[in-house]
């Protein structure tokens, strides 16, 4: 969806010579490069970089902010792998792990309905025993109870590992999905790419190069996908634009990601817990670098759970087009202690969006306005 731009209130203005080059790129319509990334994280005028995200957020949005009625399943948090990155994961026999019987996952969807849920949000940890079978007839069971709703399920490293255990090809894990019911998938386990920092974080996923080829051929299949970054624990500003840029490369090819999410680490009850949690400009200046950037991606979001509603509200004006939803029970960033609250009503997040100055547009997963004709507060595009 796009509205006409409005004119600038302010013209662009810096003290920071360096970002002089990085703007007359911006506002040529020009592609921005590795450097270019590297002077907008450094930047002491984080301002002005947010004045040029601004103005491409609204050269391609105007003022319209989406958001979206979602439910969050997560139905098993015993996990192979023990990232260091994680608080949710639980080995297998742990008194505080649990996997969703079948019916309970359904009960679970079901619980939060009448919020007139379009999207069911689905990933989990990467259980020793479950069959690939298990994750079908989960969705499978989802689809007959509930037709309308779009399935976004299981990241590219839920992917390649029920791959493996299935003993199958990323293709033919992939129809099999497709023939169950998923509709998309979401952008989780992403991290960051660059090898040294994945073998600290997050060292028993799969590699970033075979995350985006898994990307690369979900796309291929005519999934569509979102993106995430992990930022806020030991990557450097380097780390940071390889990745973007990386993902801007599969785009490129692909044009199969719709958002890109830059996710702040939660270090409690993590073991990288020594970290501090990032700062609220470092968020915003996060989501700043990723719209200049990630220029063929055609949203950005300010995922509230994770930035809290104030951090992602401010994020309206400083690139980010997307709050994401009403999520209703969010479970990992909770166990690495989040304070935000598990979920928000449309209500909530529409006044969010309004008091920023915004239109919000309610969306289903790919991005088609939902009217909602009953209630007043919802603006139908
Ligand atoms: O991949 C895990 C991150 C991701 C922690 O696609 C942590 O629409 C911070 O990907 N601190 C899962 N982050 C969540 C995710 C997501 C969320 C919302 C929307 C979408 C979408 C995707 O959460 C993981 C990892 O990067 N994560 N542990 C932590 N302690």
């Amino acid at each position: 969806m796009q509205t006409e731009a409005k004119p600038e209130r302010h013209p662009f203005r810096t003290h920071d010579a360096a970002l002089e080059a990085v703007a007359a790129k911006v506002l040529a319509g020009e592609r921005l490069g590795f450097d270019d990334g590297l002077a907008l994280y450094r930047s002491p005028d984080v301002l002005a970089v947010g004045w040029l995200a601004n103005h491409v957020r609204e050269r391609m949005h105007g003022d319209v902010t989406y958001f979206n009625v979602n439910r969050h399943i997560n139905p098993t948090n015993v996990c192979v792998a023990s990232c260091r990155l994680c608080a949710f994961g639980r080995k297998k026999g742990d008194a505080a792990g649990y996997t969703m019987a079948l019916e309970e996952a359904w009960e679970t969807a079901a619980s939060g309905y009448s919020e007139a849920v379009t999207e069911f949000h689905i990933v989990g940890g990467l259980h020793p025993d479950l069959p690939f079978e298990y994750f079908l007839d989960l969705v499978r069971g989802l689809k007959q109870r509930f037709p309308k709703v779009h399935i976004k399920a299981f990241t590219m490293v839920e992917v390649a590992f029920l791959a493996r255990r299935a003993k199958l090809t990323i293709e033919q894990t992939l129809e099999r999905m497709r023939e169950a019911g998923v509709d998309s998938m979401p952008g989780g386990g992403a991290e960051i790419f660059a090898p040294h920092v994945r073998s600290v974080i997050c060292d028993h996923k799969i590699d970033g190069q075979e995350w985006l080829d898994t990307a690369r051929l979900a796309h291929k299949k005519g999934f569509r996908s979102n993106a995430t970054m992990l930022y806020g624990h030991i990557e450097s500003d380097a780390d940071r634009v390889d990745h973007m840029l990386r993902l801007r490369e599969v785009q490129e090819e692909t044009g199969g990601f719709q958002t890109f999410i830059p996710l702040a680490f939660h270090p409690e009850n993590t073991a990288l817990d020594h970290l501090p949690v990032t700062t609220g400009l470092t968020d915003i200046r996060q989501i700043a670098v990723s719209r200049l950037l990630l220029d063929n991606f055609a949203h950005i979001k300010a995922y509230w759970q994770m930035m809290t509603p104030k951090i992602a509200q401010i994020a309206l004006r400083f690139g980010a087009d997307d709050l994401d939803g009403t999520v209703i029970e969010e479970k990992i960033y909770h166990d690495a202690g989040a304070k935000t609250p598990q979920g928000m009503t449309r209500k909530e997040l529409c006044r969010l969006i309004t008091e920023a100055g915004r239109v919000p547009v309610e969306r289903d997963t790919l991005y088609h306005a939902v009217t909602r004709t009953e209630d007043s507060f919802l603006i139908a595009v």
